[in-house]
């Protein structure tokens, strides 16, 4: 022996980090008709007439619902269309983004 054993040293393993997914929100105004903005929820997210009515009605509510989560270039395409679909029409309507925590 002379004293130059290495001690076995931990590996650092960095974890891979995941991008954060992020939230599509349903905004409320007070001039798109109720039953648009369930047609849109149920075209653009694949939503049941139920989960559609159901997020509509917490946004009317409320103020926003989020609608679903998705990785950030998804969401933002369909907040996007959504939005685009109700100003086709002359409508308010408004989807955001924002990241999870
Ligand atoms: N508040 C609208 C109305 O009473 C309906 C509505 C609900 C509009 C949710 C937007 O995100 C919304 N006609």
């Amino acid at each position: 022996m002379n004293g130059n054993a290495t001690k076995p040293r931990t590996k650092i393993r960095p974890k891979t980090q995941r991008p954060r997914l992020h939230k599509v929100i349903l905004v409320n105004d007070d001039y798109t008709p109720r039953e648009f903005v369930v047609t849109v929820l149920k075209a653009e997210f694949r939503m049941s007439e139920d989960q559609a009515h159901r997020v509509m009605i917490t946004a009317h509510q409320r103020g926003v619902c989020v609608v679903a989560v998705y990785a950030q270039d998804i969401a933002e395409t369909k907040a996007t269309r959504a939005t685009d679909a109700g100003r086709s029409r002359g409508y308010p309507l408004l989807f955001t983004t924002e990241p999870e925590e």
